[in-house]
């Protein structure tokens, strides 16, 4: 995993009054009505059998049963000052060039050297490289390159900390956006330059879901571990940061898996599921498609999202994400980990 440089912030200090408490928040009648479907039977909770996730939200209407409900959220998103030009910079795709005929040669290791460091050029905070894996692609779809490299964009923490986003204000949001455009463009350069190569490459950014689950290669590509907020955190930028992918068959090496406390740091730190207005967040880790793992449930978190314009308030309030803390954690659970001969 390679990374560009981390921009230092200070810590909230009002509270946001656009977060209901945990407990105070109830649903709206016509939002429940449109989760006519539970969502997490469809991703596999309780299963102990490992398979590949579902077309879930975000995939086009017509693939899941919370069409009506995507439309709804993204109305209450796109209603916030700011939203819809962000948003829209995310869908602006560039065009994708022809594979060049003649394909550049070398050793593996100069390509990933190669295409870590034009990604990093072009917007991308931090690169991780797995080799693909089936499951990280939906069912029905199918990825036939065998690499896989992630993009982590992040977050303006300043702005992130805003969320949730409505009609008055709508910072947070904007930036959600805004690293989504990033995203594109970024992963969209990055394809077109091993296009340029010789080499096929697909791009997929956000914020559509695509044909690749995301946080998987991102994890074992080394750019993080799963927080028990169902997101990935990163050493360099905590919660706070997206994530795009981009598939190749371009030669490459993979590149390792970060281990640095967050996963143990969760099993006693509640902040998140303290802070989750609909209290989504699970205690522990639970069965998921045959995998034990920090869950999020779908059926408690999609009606405060879809009404408090795409919320983010888990990934926000993670004291990984403050730039002030996140170094005093690092220090704390690198001890922890020697102490407790857990290889960092
Ligand atoms: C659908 C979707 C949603 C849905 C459902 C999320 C969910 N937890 O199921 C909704 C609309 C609720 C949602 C909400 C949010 N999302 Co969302 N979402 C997606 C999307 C498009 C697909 C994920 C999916 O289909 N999940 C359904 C199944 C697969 O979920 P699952 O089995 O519970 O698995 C989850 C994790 O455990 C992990 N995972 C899956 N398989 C495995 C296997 C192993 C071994 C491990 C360790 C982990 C793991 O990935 C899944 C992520 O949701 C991805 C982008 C992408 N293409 O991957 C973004 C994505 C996961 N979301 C993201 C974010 C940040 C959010 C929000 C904070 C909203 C916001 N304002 O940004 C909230 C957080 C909610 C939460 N606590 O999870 C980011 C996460 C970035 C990060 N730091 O990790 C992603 C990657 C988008 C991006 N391009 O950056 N999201
Ligand atoms: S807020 Fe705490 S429990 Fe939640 S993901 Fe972050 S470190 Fe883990
Ligand atoms: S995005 Fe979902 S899980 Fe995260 S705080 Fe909001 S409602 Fe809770």
């Amino acid at each position: 995993m390679a990374t560009s440089q981390a921009a230092s912030h200070p810590i909230a200090a009002q509270p946001n009054p656009r977060r209901p408490k945990r407990g105070s928040y109830k649903p709206k009648p016509e939002i429940l009505a449109l989760l006519k479907v539970s969502g997490n039977p469809i991703n596999g909770l309780g299963e102990a059998v490992a398979r590949r996730p579902s077309p879930f939200f975000w995939h086009p209407p017509d693939q899941h049963p919370w069409g009506e409900l995507q439309i709804v959220a993204r109305k209450s998103s796109r209603g916030c000052p700011g939203s819809p030009e962000a948003f829209q910079a995310a869908y602006n795709y560039p065009e994708l060039v022809p594979v060049a005929k003649a394909q550049s040669k070398g050793p593996a290791e100069q390509f990933a050297a190669e295409a870590t460091a034009f990604a990093l050029a072009h917007e991308a905070d931090a690169v991780g490289i797995a080799p693909m894996d089936p499951m990280y692609v939906f069912e029905g779809y199918s990825i036939d390159e065998p690499w896989v490299i992630v993009l982590a964009l992040a977050h303006n923490y300043e702005r992130l900390k805003e969320v949730p986003s409505d009609e008055t204000n709508g910072v947070g949001v904007v930036d959600v956006g805004d690293q989504y455009a990033r995203g594109t463009r970024s992963s969209y350069a990055l394809a077109n330059w091993i296009r340029s190569q010789g080499y096929n490459a697909n791009p997929y950014p956000g914020p559509s879901a695509g044909a690749l689950v995301l946080i998987p290669p991102a994890i074992a590509s080394g750019l993080g571990e799963l927080g028990k907020h169902g997101s990935l955190i990163s050493r360099h930028f905590g919660a706070g940061v997206r994530l795009a992918g981009v598939t190749t068959d371009m030669p490459l090496v993979a590149s390792r898996p970060d281990r640095f406390g967050a996963d143990e740091f969760c099993k006693t730190c509640q902040v998140c599921t303290i802070a989750c207005p609909p209290g989504a967040i699970s205690e522990d880790k639970q069965l998921v498609r045959g995998v034990e793992r920090w869950y999020v449930d779908f059926d408690k978190c999609i009606p405060f999202f879809a009404e408090a314009a795409s919320c983010g308030i888990c990934i926000a309030e993670c004291p990984w994400t403050r730039p002030s803390v996140r170094p005093k954690l690092l220090g704390t659970m690198s001890k922890r980990l020697a102490f407790t001969s857990i290889e960092p």
